[in-house]
């Protein structure tokens, strides 16, 4: 980790305190790779502005430069990201069984799992008027039970990693998740198994400098 030294910078990556880029800036920590930070304030609409529009037309973060290239999507990043350091052991070799089921949980948590997060942390965004909001987020803390239950089996099943043994990206998106749900409905920690794992990832120095970084703390 060389985050202040801009000569040998080779990573640009756009965030904002607990936002979607927590997977990928532990990631890079846990890579030891120098790279920076541009923070995208989201509070004062710094996502909005026509500059990061220009470089993420959809004003979200997480965006990720590198050698010219702009890759946004948190788990497209990681997976884009792993690929370019396959001696970090955190991506499954391409050709290996397990690399389907580390396609399948960064997918599945991105289409599933994150969206039914947005939808208990932004119901407005699902809903024309207000008076729906509460039955959105019933629905998303249902939705998120299920998830939580479905993961909480898989590693009961194999754990205590997302693919058994190793350690890999997904597991750092699962952390950025269980994280955001601390303040949810349906918490990723009242899962025995999960809160394992979320402990487990607690006890990493990627994850610590991440949060540090970032100025957050979690209790599980
Ligand atoms: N699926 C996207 C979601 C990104 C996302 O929703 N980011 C939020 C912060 S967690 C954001 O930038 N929101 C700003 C806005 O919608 O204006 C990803 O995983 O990268």
């Amino acid at each position: 980790m060389s985050l202040h030294n801009r000569r040998h910078i080779i990573y640009t990556l756009y965030w904002d305190r607990g936002g979607a880029n927590m997977a990928t800036h532990a990631v890079l920590e846990e890579l030891g790779v120098a790279y920076e930070l541009i923070e995208i304030d989201l509070a004062k609409r710094m996502q909005r502005t026509p500059e990061y529009l220009a470089i993420n037309p959809n004003g979200k973060v997480p965006t990720l430069q590198h050698r010219g290239e702009i890759i946004y999507e948190s788990a497209a990043i990681l997976m884009y990201l792993l690929d370019q350091h396959p001696n970090a052991g955190l991506a499954p070799a391409l050709h290996s069984p397990q690399r389907g089921h580390y396609y399948q949980y960064l997918t599945w948590m991105s289409n599933t799992l994150q969206e039914a997060a947005n939808r208990w942390a932004h119901p407005e965004h699902y809903v024309t008027g207000d008076t729906d909001l509460p039955s959105v987020v019933d629905k998303a803390t249902q939705d998120l039970s299920r998830c939580w239950s479905i993961l909480n089996d898989d590693l009961g099943n194999k754990g205590p990693w997302l693919l058994g043994d190793r350690l890999s990206g997904a597991d750092f998106h699962l952390f950025m998740v269980a994280y955001w749900s601390s303040r949810y409905g349906s918490r990723a920690q009242d899962w025995p198994n999960l809160r394992r794992h979320m402990q487990a990832m607690l006890q990493r120095d990627s994850i610590q400098q991440m949060m540090s970084q970032e100025g957050l703390t979690l209790e599980c």
